[in-house]
């Protein structure tokens, strides 16, 4: 069992589609044990993507993020990393695969809705960035073992 992070970003708020983005990862069988709505800090945004400091796309992708408020959420399940970021599609849309998340509903890699952890590393990290260990819940859903073997 694994848990990754997922934030919905400005543009999944401001276009109406949080529950759209929210319903393909419970309906693939992703466990949601922490949701939150923020509007981040600049600080906090810096914080988040500090490994694209310096990157010619850092200030825009900061006032982006920063541009209203995001839906924060913890998700659990088999693979939940990669299955959440195979749901996302490409970090470019025009690149994402048709089914996708990102392919359905957008255009350009600075307007891409979503944001998923890419790895076991960087989703402990930011779990706990984005998280307070008591905004972590653990509860069993009666469908659970219809979803995991
Ligand atoms: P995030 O972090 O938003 O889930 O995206 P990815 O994990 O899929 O992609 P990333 O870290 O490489 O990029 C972070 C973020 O920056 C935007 N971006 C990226 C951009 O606007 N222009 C670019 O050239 C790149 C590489 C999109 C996602």
């Amino acid at each position: 069992m694994e848990r990754t992070f997922v934030m919905l970003k400005p543009d999944a708020v401001q276009r109406g589609l949080v529950g759209e983005i929210i319903n393909r990862f419970e309906r693939r069988g992703l466990k949601i044990v922490a949701l939150k709505m923020v509007h981040v800090s600049t600080e906090f945004a810096h914080r988040h993507y500090a490994v694209h400091v310096g990157k010619p796309f850092f200030e825009g992708l900061i006032k982006y993020i920063t541009g209203g408020p995001v839906v924060a959420l913890v998700l659990e399940g088999t693979n939940a990393i990669e299955v959440a970021r195979a749901t996302m599609g490409a970090t470019n849309p025009a690149k994402a695969a048709p089914g996708t998340i990102r392919a359905d509903f957008s255009l350009e890699m600075g307007r891409n809705l979503v944001h998923g952890s890419d790895g076991p590393e960087t989703a402990a990290a930011e779990i706990g960035l984005w998280f307070k260990p008591e905004e972590l819940i653990d509860y069993g859903r009666a469908v659970d073992g219809w979803i995991f073997e």
